[in-house]
């Protein structure tokens, strides 16, 4: 089969986010932008002659034809295997575990996670080194450079291949295996949770809800739960993925679940609750009439990852992204283990569990995961949770409440403003910075300003430093407000405000998040000058 150099033009924006490059459908359809950019990968990695790729998506729209060409320059780029899921598909986390499990060189991953998508939705693209976590960012860097200079791609002239069947195809020399998407990851969550009492638990009267939103999990799912686990069949909802989500947008919280968030907060509810989101690395937890927050389940995991056969030797340290709640350093505290705060992206824990210096790892965003993988895990996270349920027999909210008895209650809650103007959300962030100097010691209502800062982070294993990692207000009492912008959105700006205030009375703790930190939201929008700025004092989403 001849292979084909062709020349091409670069463009300017393939600069890759918190997670991988992420654009409309319509700006990957463009002549020669993808291909652009994963030769641009391949330029970077500089994979040795006849290494593994593993390849997959989570089935979005163009996701098909996206893994045709990319399977074509890999074998003109000289691999000598790839992994690909079938039909294309890998959630997130199955594509970790098999880069990890065949130690493959590193792996590509096609989704917008939970951006919406479809012909007008989004499309996006990642690269996986070795050990099975996002590339960390001197490899990204180097790879929108590298995009920035481009003048040609290498492609073979091949046929379409069968990615719907099982098997072993030669492609130009190259062997393309289409492997089960789902069998490597459910061995993996067998080997890691109590299964016979999470199935003693499912079949005992209890019952549950998963929402796959349409999106990828929706197979894991059924393997997972109803095939291994006896789940009943309509503990599944929206569990066969289509290219488009249906319409929907595939991201678990309060606000785009609201299927799900209606069956457990009406009658008869169901006693859990769970969604996951377009690739399947995040979740959302839910009990009967009760909403966690992801801080909060990476406490209540941490606190009881003891009763979890793959964590019962106990766990290493705990990392979180820097805007998640601190209640998973009191639980950190308490076991006497180190808690990193990070930046926002899960490239940055990687380094951190290579290491060995951490086990569970969370981010705010309705993440959670573990060293099993390196990349959050939306289904991982709903075993662990049955997990603890199947043995200590609560119900979510007396969980929490207990929890939240013991080490207190850290108050959180995230307000998104979608869909603002770049200039205007970048103007809110250079105010904030300009304020710095005067904030400290000046008090608003009942709080007074401590320090602020920007946050920068000095990586403990490599000592790469990330600066501008989100604008800190910390107050006296130690309640903070936390200023950031997307990196994943595809329109305009997106600002994400992060309150959290520190409860440690239990009177309080039935508080509703929203009213408990009323006067810190309005301090937020006074700070920022975002309504005389954008026009705007609602957000579009709260979580
Ligand atoms: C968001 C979340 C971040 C998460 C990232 C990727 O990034 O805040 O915590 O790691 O999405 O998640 P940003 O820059 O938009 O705040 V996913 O599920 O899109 O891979
Ligand atoms: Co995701």
């Amino acid at each position: 089969m001849t292979t084909h150099t062709i020349s091409t033009q670069p463009y300017s924006d393939q600069k890759p986010g918190t997670s991988g490059l992420r654009k409309r459908v319509s700006v990957f359809q463009q002549s020669h932008y993808l291909e652009n950019f994963v030769q641009s990968i391949f330029d970077t990695i500089a994979a040795p002659k006849g290494a593994t790729l593993a390849l997959g998506g989570d089935g979005r729209y163009y996701n098909r034809q996206a893994i045709q060409i990319i399977l074509k320059m890999a074998a003109a780029n000289g691999f000598g295997r790839v992994l690909v899921g079938q039909g294309g598909i890998l959630s997130t986390p199955a594509a970790s575990c098999v880069i990890r499990k065949y130690q493959t060189f590193g792996g590509i991953i096609l989704s917008a996670s939970h951006n919406p998508g479809g012909p007008d939705g989004d499309f996006g693209i990642k690269y996986n080194t070795g050990n099975g976590g996002p590339a960390p960012e001197k490899i990204t860097d180097a790879i929108f450079a590298n995009s920035k200079q481009i003048s040609s791609y290498k492609i073979k002239e091949a046929p379409d291949l069968p990615l719907d069947v099982l098997g072993t195809f030669e492609l130009g020399g190259m062997q393309v295996e289409v492997i089960d998407s789902v069998a490597d990851y459910a061995e993996l969550m067998a080997s890691i949770f109590d299964f016979p009492a999470i199935r003693l638990l499912l079949n005992s009267g209890f019952r549950m809800k998963f929402d796959a939103m349409h999106a990828v999990t929706g197979p894991y799912a059924r393997e997972i739960l109803v095939n291994r686990l006896n789940a009943p069949e309509d503990s599944l909802m929206n569990a066969v993925p289509l290219e488009d989500f249906g319409q929907g947008h595939p991201d678990p919280n309060l606000t785009y679940a609201h299927e799900l968030v209606e069956i457990l907060y009406g009658d008869n509810a169901p006693d859990f609750g769970a969604a996951s989101d377009g690739d399947g690395d995040r979740n959302m937890i839910l009990g009967e009439h009760f909403f966690v927050t992801p801080s909060d389940s990476l406490a209540i995991l941490a606190a009881n990852a003891s009763l979890v056969p793959g964590y019962a030797k106990g766990i290493a340290g705990i990392a979180r992204s820097m805007p998640t709640s601190a209640a998973a350093d009191r639980v950190a505290e308490e076991l006497g283990i180190p808690c990193y705060e990070t930046p926002t992206g899960w490239k940055f824990f990687g380094n951190l569990m290579d290491a060995g210096k951490v086990t569970l790892c969370g981010e705010e965003s309705f993440g959670t995961g573990s060293d099993h993988v390196r990349e959050k895990d939306g289904l991982w996270a709903v075993l662990f949770w049955l997990n603890i349920l199947a043995i200590k027999r609560q119900s979510v909210e007396t969980l929490l409440k207990r929890h939240w008895a013991r080490f207190g209650r850290n108050v959180y809650s995230r307000h998104d403003y979608e869909g603002l103007p770049t200039e205007a959300a970048n103007g809110i962030m250079q105010h904030l910075r300009a304020s710095f100097a005067n904030l400290p010691g000046k008090a608003f209502g009942s709080y007074t300003v401590k320090s602020c800062d920007d946050f920068s982070y000095t990586d403990p294993i490599d000592g790469s430093v990330s600066t501008a990692q989100g604008i800190r207000i910390l107050f006296a009492d130690g309640s903070r407000i936390v200023f950031r912008l997307s990196g994943t959105g595809t329109e305009g700006a997106t600002l994400r405000i992060y309150l959290e205030a520190f409860e440690p009375d239990i009177a309080k703790h039935d508080l509703d998040a929203q009213v408990a930190l009323a006067e810190m939201i309005r301090i937020a929008l006074q700070l920022s000058e975002l309504k005389e700025r954008t026009g705007r004092d609602q957000p579009t989403v709260i979580t």
